[in-house]
Protein backbone atom coordinates (compact mmCIF):
# COMPACT_ATOMS: atom_id res chain seq x y z
CA UNK A 1 0.00 0.00 0.00
CA UNK A 2 1.25 3.36 -0.80
CA UNK A 3 1.37 6.03 1.68
CA UNK A 4 -1.05 9.15 2.10
CA UNK A 5 -0.24 11.77 0.10
CA UNK A 6 2.57 10.06 -2.24
CA UNK A 7 2.64 10.11 -5.83
CA UNK A 8 2.48 6.33 -7.38
CA UNK A 9 3.66 7.03 -10.74
CA UNK A 10 5.22 4.00 -13.34
CA UNK A 11 8.45 4.41 -15.40
CA UNK A 12 10.51 2.71 -17.34
CA UNK A 13 13.55 1.01 -16.37
CA UNK A 14 16.01 -0.54 -19.60
CA UNK A 15 18.84 -2.83 -18.71
CA UNK A 16 21.32 -2.35 -21.09
CA UNK A 17 23.31 -4.91 -22.75
CA UNK A 18 26.05 -4.78 -20.69
CA UNK A 19 24.13 -5.68 -17.35
CA UNK A 20 21.08 -8.45 -18.37
CA UNK A 21 22.99 -11.39 -16.99
CA UNK A 22 22.50 -9.13 -13.55
CA UNK A 23 18.41 -9.20 -13.68
CA UNK A 24 18.18 -10.83 -10.88
CA UNK A 25 20.03 -8.33 -8.68
CA UNK A 26 18.55 -5.14 -10.12
CA UNK A 27 15.04 -6.35 -10.08
CA UNK A 28 16.20 -7.07 -5.83
CA UNK A 29 17.31 -3.51 -5.79
CA UNK A 30 13.71 -2.77 -7.21
CA UNK A 31 12.20 -4.60 -4.59
CA UNK A 32 14.20 -3.31 -1.51
CA UNK A 33 13.08 0.24 -2.62
CA UNK A 34 9.42 -0.93 -2.43
CA UNK A 35 8.63 -0.70 -5.67
CA UNK A 36 6.94 -3.41 -8.41
CA UNK A 37 7.75 -4.51 -12.22
CA UNK A 38 4.58 -5.17 -13.43
CA UNK A 39 5.78 -5.48 -16.82
CA UNK A 40 9.24 -6.99 -18.61
CA UNK A 41 10.47 -7.72 -21.90
CA UNK A 42 13.42 -8.94 -23.21
CA UNK A 43 14.54 -7.69 -27.01
CA UNK A 44 17.35 -6.17 -28.90
CA UNK A 45 17.03 -3.30 -30.58
CA UNK A 46 17.90 -2.27 -34.19
CA UNK A 47 19.83 0.76 -34.91
CA UNK A 48 16.70 2.39 -36.14
CA UNK A 49 14.70 1.39 -33.10
CA UNK A 50 17.73 2.47 -30.63
CA UNK A 51 18.46 6.04 -32.45
CA UNK A 52 14.57 6.86 -32.36
CA UNK A 53 14.59 5.53 -28.47
CA UNK A 54 17.24 7.53 -28.05
CA UNK A 55 16.55 10.42 -30.45
CA UNK A 56 16.76 13.44 -27.58
CA UNK A 57 20.78 12.81 -28.16
CA UNK A 58 21.24 12.87 -31.93
CA UNK A 59 23.61 15.76 -31.97
CA UNK A 60 25.08 14.61 -29.00
CA UNK A 61 29.19 13.31 -29.81
CA UNK A 62 28.58 10.05 -27.72
CA UNK A 63 25.48 9.45 -29.52
CA UNK A 64 27.08 6.63 -32.48
CA UNK A 65 28.81 4.99 -29.36
CA UNK A 66 25.61 4.82 -27.40
CA UNK A 67 23.90 3.52 -30.25
CA UNK A 68 26.64 0.77 -30.92
CA UNK A 69 26.49 -0.20 -27.40
CA UNK A 70 22.45 -0.52 -27.30
CA UNK A 71 22.11 -2.59 -30.33
CA UNK A 72 25.34 -4.88 -29.05
CA UNK A 73 22.69 -7.40 -27.46
CA UNK A 74 19.53 -7.99 -26.04
CA UNK A 75 18.21 -5.33 -23.57
CA UNK A 76 15.49 -6.07 -21.42
CA UNK A 77 12.52 -3.52 -20.88
CA UNK A 78 10.77 -3.28 -17.24
CA UNK A 79 7.76 -0.80 -16.25
CA UNK A 80 8.43 -0.15 -12.66
CA UNK A 81 5.64 1.36 -10.22
CA UNK A 82 4.94 2.90 -6.66
CA UNK A 83 5.72 6.00 -5.17
CA UNK A 84 7.43 8.51 -7.00
CA UNK A 85 8.87 5.73 -9.44
CA UNK A 86 10.23 8.09 -11.52
CA UNK A 87 12.80 9.56 -9.16
CA UNK A 88 13.33 6.31 -6.87
CA UNK A 89 14.52 4.60 -9.99
CA UNK A 90 16.92 7.09 -10.79
CA UNK A 91 18.15 7.22 -7.27
CA UNK A 92 18.68 3.31 -7.45
CA UNK A 93 20.86 3.73 -10.67
CA UNK A 94 22.66 6.61 -9.60
CA UNK A 95 25.38 8.74 -11.42
CA UNK A 96 25.56 8.57 -15.53
CA UNK A 97 29.47 8.14 -15.70
CA UNK A 98 29.83 4.43 -13.53
CA UNK A 99 33.20 5.32 -12.35
CA UNK A 100 32.30 8.90 -10.81
CA UNK A 101 29.38 6.74 -9.51
CA UNK A 102 32.07 4.58 -7.89
CA UNK A 103 33.09 7.43 -5.86
CA UNK A 104 29.77 9.21 -5.30
CA UNK A 105 27.15 6.75 -4.76
CA UNK A 106 28.67 3.36 -4.26
CA UNK A 107 26.30 1.30 -3.48
CA UNK A 108 24.14 2.53 -6.89
CA UNK A 109 23.46 -0.23 -10.24
CA UNK A 110 25.71 1.88 -11.97
CA UNK A 111 28.54 1.59 -9.62
CA UNK A 112 27.94 -2.14 -9.12
CA UNK A 113 27.40 -2.91 -12.18
CA UNK A 114 28.74 -0.47 -15.21
CA UNK A 115 31.74 0.17 -16.54
CA UNK A 116 32.22 3.81 -17.64
CA UNK A 117 30.13 6.88 -18.60
CA UNK A 118 28.30 4.66 -22.17
CA UNK A 119 28.45 0.95 -20.63
CA UNK A 120 26.64 2.08 -17.06
CA UNK A 121 24.01 -1.04 -16.93
CA UNK A 122 20.31 0.84 -17.26
CA UNK A 123 18.88 3.47 -18.19
CA UNK A 124 15.70 5.61 -16.48
CA UNK A 125 12.96 7.49 -17.57
CA UNK A 126 13.98 11.24 -16.81
CA UNK A 127 10.86 12.62 -15.98
CA UNK A 128 6.74 11.59 -15.99
CA UNK A 129 6.30 12.97 -19.95
CA UNK A 130 9.74 10.81 -20.80
CA UNK A 131 8.26 7.96 -19.03
CA UNK A 132 4.51 7.85 -21.07
CA UNK A 133 6.89 8.27 -24.02
CA UNK A 134 9.41 5.50 -23.23
CA UNK A 135 6.82 2.71 -22.06
CA UNK A 136 4.53 3.51 -25.00
CA UNK A 137 8.05 2.19 -27.29
CA UNK A 138 8.29 -0.73 -25.14
CA UNK A 139 4.56 -1.80 -24.42
CA UNK A 140 2.96 0.04 -27.11
CA UNK A 141 -0.42 0.26 -25.61
CA UNK A 142 -2.25 -0.86 -29.18
CA UNK A 143 -0.79 -3.82 -28.99
CA UNK A 144 -3.08 -5.51 -25.63
CA UNK A 145 -0.73 -4.40 -23.42
CA UNK A 146 -3.71 -3.17 -21.07
CA UNK A 147 -4.68 0.45 -20.32
CA UNK A 148 -2.75 3.72 -22.02
CA UNK A 149 0.92 4.59 -20.85
CA UNK A 150 0.20 7.55 -18.72
CA UNK A 151 3.03 7.88 -16.12
CA UNK A 152 0.98 9.30 -13.67
CA UNK A 153 -1.40 6.88 -12.01
CA UNK A 154 -4.48 7.03 -9.06
CA UNK A 155 -4.98 3.35 -9.31
CA UNK A 156 -2.14 1.73 -11.36
P1 LIG B 1 19.92 7.24 -19.28
O1 LIG B 1 19.18 8.22 -20.19
O2 LIG B 1 20.52 6.07 -20.03
O3 LIG B 1 19.10 6.83 -18.10
O4 LIG B 1 21.16 7.99 -18.65
P2 LIG B 1 21.28 9.48 -18.13
O5 LIG B 1 19.95 10.18 -18.20
O6 LIG B 1 21.98 9.39 -16.81
O7 LIG B 1 22.27 10.09 -19.21
P3 LIG B 1 21.95 10.83 -20.59
O8 LIG B 1 22.61 12.17 -20.52
O9 LIG B 1 20.49 10.79 -20.91
O10 LIG B 1 22.75 9.95 -21.62
C1 LIG B 1 22.15 8.79 -22.18
C2 LIG B 1 23.17 7.69 -22.24
O11 LIG B 1 24.19 8.02 -23.18
C3 LIG B 1 25.42 7.45 -22.77
N1 LIG B 1 26.41 8.50 -22.59
N2 LIG B 1 27.66 8.40 -22.96
N3 LIG B 1 30.14 11.02 -22.59
C4 LIG B 1 29.66 9.80 -22.88
O12 LIG B 1 30.37 8.95 -23.35
C5 LIG B 1 28.27 9.53 -22.63
N4 LIG B 1 27.39 10.35 -22.07
C6 LIG B 1 26.21 9.69 -22.04
C7 LIG B 1 25.16 6.71 -21.46
O13 LIG B 1 24.88 5.35 -21.75
C8 LIG B 1 23.93 7.43 -20.94
O14 LIG B 1 23.23 6.63 -20.02
MG1 LIG C 1 18.73 10.24 -19.96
Amino acid sequence: ASKLGSKKERTLALIKPDAVTKIGDIIQMILDENLMVTKAKMTKLSWTQAGDFYSEHQSKSFFNNLIQFVTSGPVVALEVMGDEAVSTWRKILGPTDSVSARGDASGSLRARFGTDGTRNAAHGSDSLASAARELEFFFPSTTGNGPANTAKCEEC
